[in-house]
């Protein structure tokens, strides 16, 4: 049966690698995947860009199984590679080069919940929605959100400092982190923060982890602070002519409303999701559209609507609609939210980048002049959280050109953005992590003196260079 040639064939495999065996041997409860379709399937993200080529998949489901790996890789000098859910956009997760992809995803649950502390103990394979779902039953809400929640977990999140569509209200995932177990390159257990509300007992080491990638360690535990859910909202979808009015309409929004979310997408972005299967919002086509959530009390109503018409009379605004249920807030939602799964049928090009709210105009006047010179051809697509100074800015291949020539033309252009961006003091990856995507641009938003003193972090808690090798920046 396929069953057997598949365990035969795995059993093939240890017995020509004897790393593994080694490996197999010393852990014989680990479950350890070789099959070709789950090397494939572990291998990537949602880059899809890299061949996947990993030596084989471990799931640990104990702290001293992912503690013993560890110990493993240094003797056999094998590289590991952390992986959560995989839906992670610039390549960290990847592993292309025979590396031993450790998977979470057997330490998927939630420890312990404190109802003094407010905060939720859990293992790091823990998917984002089922966070969610642990903290509603205690009624409280962990706040950050959006809408890859179903696959993504929150040692993936820590390790990329996630934001998602609530940054704007709640902050990054980092905000929400009261401490973490790491399992640092040399096998040591790391126990950072301890959901400790105040500790000035010198460097938070905690926040070593967040944005970390998966170079310093593995997050193997998180306890994370929840909060009281929000009031009752109500979400409006504007439609507005150009980029100027975008930024009055967020200014006049939040001095008048408790704003929850602030959203933006252009024609191009609401054309895919359409066609993807959503539904028009309004009967004309527009330029731009914001997804705004606020608070709806009768006074907020009040606000949103006198907010509404002041925009509307100054010509910022051309047309709106207002969720009268949470059935439409949800269709709302998906024409911001459905962008993403809309185009990834085009494996696209993906920036990530931000600048201080502040710079933002000057910022978007400069690059997109740039990018209108250097793409007249292609299809842009902008997206994003505005509100939190985070564009994304999605560059679709032409039919007739060969991968490899769209790539090499985004990387041409990418650099000419990654000196806009340090002319204007912004990053070159606001949320999704730089892994592979983006580390040719690593130097545009840190200087070398940073970029000196990460490596530094890394050799001392990575001292043989096992941990995600080749993901956020090379070793020199
Ligand atoms: P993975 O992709 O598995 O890994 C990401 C990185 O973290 C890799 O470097 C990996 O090695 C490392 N890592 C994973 N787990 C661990 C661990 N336990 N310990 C150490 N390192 C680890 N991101 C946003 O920030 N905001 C968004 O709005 C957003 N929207 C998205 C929407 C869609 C539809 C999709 C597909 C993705 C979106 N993302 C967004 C990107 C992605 O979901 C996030 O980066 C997420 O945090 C990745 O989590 P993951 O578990 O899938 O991590
Ligand atoms: C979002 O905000 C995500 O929807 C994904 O960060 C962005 O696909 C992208 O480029
Ligand atoms: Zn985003």
């Amino acid at each position: 049966s396929l069953a057997r040639w598949r365990s035969l064939l795995r059993l093939l495999s240890m017995m020509t690698d004897p790393r593994l065996a080694v490996l197999s041997q010393s852990l014989p409860q680990l479950r350890l995947l070789t099959d070709a379709a789950d090397l494939e399937h572990y291998g990537r993200d949602w880059t899809r860009r890299w061949t996947p080529a990993p030596l084989a998949i471990a799931l640990p489901s104990t702290v001293e199984e992912v503690q013993a790996i560890v110990r493993w890789a240094r003797e056999s000098g094998v590289a590991i590679v952390p992986s959560g859910g995989r839906t992670g956009l610039s390549g960290g997760a990847v592993a292309a080069n025979g590396e031993l992809v450790l998977s979470l995803e057997r330490m998927n649950r939630a420890l312990g919940f404190d109802p003094v502390d407010r905060t939720l103990t859990v293992q790091a394979g823990m998917p984002l929605q089922a966070v969610h779902d642990a903290a509603g039953e205690h009624g409280l809400v962990y706040p950050v959100d959006f809408a890859a929640r179903g696959s993504c977990t929150i040692g993936g999140n820590i390790a990329t400092n996630a934001g998602g569509i609530r940054v704007i209200r709640y902050g990054n995932t980092r905000e929400w982190v009261a401490g973490l177990k790491l399992v640092d390159g040399r096998g040591e257990l790391l126990d950072l923060g301890r959901g400790l509300v105040k500790n000035s007992s010198g460097y938070d080491l905690r926040h070593l982890a967040v944005a970390s990638e998966g170079t310093l360690g593995i997050i193997v535990e998180a306890t994370l602070r929840l909060t009281d859910p929000p009031p009752p909202t109500s979400v409006m979808l504007l439609a507005l002519p150009d980029f100027d009015a975008l930024m009055r309409v967020f200014e006049t929004l939040r001095s008048k409303l408790r704003l929850e979310a602030f959203e933006f997408f252009t024609d191009r972005a609401l054309h895919h999701v359409l066609a993807h299967g959503a539904q028009k919002p309004f009967d004309e086509v527009h330029a731009y559209y914001v997804v705004v959530e606020f608070a709806a009390g009768e006074a907020e109503q009040v606000a949103a609507l006198s907010a509404f018409e002041q925009c509307l009379g100054e010509g910022w605004v051309l047309d709106g609609v207002i969720s009268q249920s949470d059935a439409q807030a949800a269709q709302l939602w998906r024409l911001r939210e459905g962008i993403t799964e809309a185009l990834a049928q085009y494996v696209p090009y993906k920036n990530d980048v931000s600048v201080r709210i502040s710079a933002m105009p000057a910022f978007l006047a400069e690059t997109r002049a740039l990018l209108g010179r250097e793409y007249p051809h292609f299809d842009v697509v902008w997206f994003g959280h505005i509100g939190d100074g985070n564009l994304h800015i999605n560059v679709l291949k032409p039919e007739a050109m060969a991968q490899a020539d769209f790539v090499a033309e985004c990387e041409r252009v990418t650099k000419l953005l990654a000196g806009a961006l340090q002319r204007h003091g912004g990053s070159i990856s606001a949320e999704h992590g730089i892994g592979l995507v983006k580390k040719p641009y690593l130097a545009s938003t840190r200087s070398e003196a940073e970029i000196a003193l990460m490596r530094g972090i890394r050799r001392v808690l990575d001292p043989d260079g096992l941990m995600n090798p080749g993901k956020l920046f090379d070793e020199p």
